[in-house]
């Protein structure tokens, strides 16, 4: 197929600046757990305050139907950033970290590095933040540090919910008791800059301004916030962008699920009981301005980072790529997280725009698997063969061209959904299916998959299945892990894989 669709296509076109001159930088931006309730994708019923990402969209290509390769942090971030399904590495869940099991693999910021760029990055880029987050892959690097928080600061992987200790004054802030510390939410009594995500976009912005003098060697900088994961921890400013009263709360049909095969209600239930939670507390509207007003805190960051990239005079050299690693359920399909194979847990705001792409959307449906070779088309780095993803270079020259391939997104073996322009096909491990027409039924309410009319639809959407599955990588646990060293050690047959080679 690739050969057809592409053909010496690239050799015809490069975006704008970067024709003939200086390879282009690449400020490379990731957001965990964005579901499509930004402005300029429209998912949300109410008003959603996100400037900075919209002034973005309207700058570059916005591609409006562009879906995780798999709805968790870590096989989501593991496949973009290498290139590869989780059905062909075996990293399907957050169990599965990449490093210490495919060791050899050159991600992103590797490619970019061994062909001359200086590699920077920030915050949440891989999942998890240390064992998994090697420092020899960058020439500089800020770890996400959780400073609000003494519970995270204690904590030896730097992550809030592996940390012990007292919990903080106030907690739990969201006033819903019995939820945990992740899933809690508020403003705490701290500056503003002293917030995770503050800290990590001032080492983005110092970055930029150091790049600013430097013009000898293209940079690479990834910046990678936090929000609007849980907790939901932002300040209160962003709050009051929100009054409760116009808080637009998921329509939830109570039969929604009665026509689901039974892997699919099973997903649909997995985590119910913090909905449940949330809801008897009478806290559901408070939920969703917390997740909302996170959105808008991401989105503040992003403004800042890119206020800095135009004042350090390198927005016109510098691509950059704003994606979100998956989305998240607020009740829709009566489940509350992620981990789905649905619309909410899929779909993420993509836009790529800088070093002369032009502006406009993108209808046709595309996966962030297509990150890794887009990117290197437009710096004219090699392509590596292995890439599962398809440059999608040939859609921000024009969009509405045909593109016949749909995204795929994987869940755990064997379950996956293949989205197209139109519809959305699922298929679990056990066979169980759902077909919907987002021509008629965007919420995903009426699973087709049993009706007649609609067999070559699934015939010809099964064919983008994955027709192998890789057995499971191994999980952490297999593993010892020195921190010191940072280095891996397999438990049972004693390999070991440093991270400073
Ligand atoms: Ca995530
Ligand atoms: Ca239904």
């Amino acid at each position: 197929m690739r050969p057809l669709l592409f053909g010496c296509w690239s050799l015809f076109f490069l975006p704008g600046s970067a024709v003939g001159g200086e390879r282009p930088n690449v400020l490379f931006l990731v957001v965990d757990d964005m579901k499509d309730w930004v402005n300029c994708l429209d998912g949300y019923s109410g008003t959603v305050h996100t400037p900075h990402i919209d002034q973005l969209a309207v700058r570059g290509m916005l591609f409006q139907n562009a879906h995780c390769v798999s709805p968790r942090c870590a096989p989501s971030r593991a496949a973009v950033l290498t290139g590869l399904r989780p059905s062909t590495t075996g990293l399907y869940d957050n169990g599965h970290w990449w490093f210490p099991n495919l060791p050899d693999t050159i991600t992103i910021p590797q490619h970019f590095r061994r062909h001359g760029y200086r590699v920077g990055g920030a915050g949440k880029i891989f999942h998890h933040t240390a064992g998994n987050h090697p420092l020899h892959l960058w020439d500089t690097f800020h770890r996400l540090t959780f400073q609000e928080d003494p519970w995270f600061r204690g904590s030896a992987l730097n992550y809030p919910w592996s940390a012990s200790g007292a919990p903080p004054d106030g907690f739990p802030f969201s006033g819903v008791s019995g939820l945990g510390h992740e899933n809690d939410w508020g403003s705490l009594t701290i500056a503003a800059e002293d917030y995770d995500d503050a800290v990590t976009t001032q080492f983005a912005i110092d970055f930029l301004r150091q790049q600013a003098d430097k013009k000898s060697s293209p940079f690479f900088l990834a910046c990678g916030l936090f929000r609007p994961h849980l907790p939901w921890y932002v300040p209160q400013e962003f709050f009051e962008l929100y009054p409760l009263d116009e808080i637009v709360l998921p329509v939830v049909p109570e039969n929604d699920l009665d026509d689901l095969p039974e892997a699919g209600r099973q997903l649909a239930k997995d985590r119910r009981s913090d909905w449940k939670t949330v809801r008897k507390a009478d806290r559901w509207k408070h939920a969703v301005q917390a997740y909302l007003a996170s959105i808008s805190c991401a989105d503040a960051r992003m403004g800042q980072i890119l206020t800095a990239l135009q004042q350090a005079k390198l927005a016109d050299d510098t691509i950059v790529v704003l994606w979100s690693d998956h989305g998240w359920h607020l009740g829709e399909k009566q489940h509350w997280h992620k981990s789905t194979l649905w619309e909410e847990s899929t779909h993420v705001p993509l836009i790529i725009a800088g070093a002369g792409i032009q502006s406009g959307t993108c209808r046709r449906s595309v996966s962030l698997l297509d990150v890794y070779p887009t990117l290197n088309e437009l710096a004219r780095l090699p392509a590596i063969p292995s890439h599962e993803g398809h440059s999608l270079v040939p859609l921000l020259r024009d969009p509405g061209r045909k593109w016949d391939r749909p995204a795929v997104t994987e869940f755990r073996r064997g379950n996956a959904a293949v989205r197209s322009e139109r519809f959305r096909y699922i298929r679990y491990h056990d066979g169980g299916e759902e077909l919907y027409d987002h021509r008629t039924d965007p919420h995903e309410w009426t699973n087709l998959a049993a009706n007649r009319d609609y067999a070559s639809v699934k015939e010809r959407l099964s064919r983008w299945l994955p027709d192998h599955w890789a057995p499971s990588a191994d999980t952490k646990k297999a593993f010892e892990f020195d921190h010191q060293s940072f280095t891996w050690t397999h438990r049972e047959t004693g390999r070991v894989i440093s991270g400073k080679k």
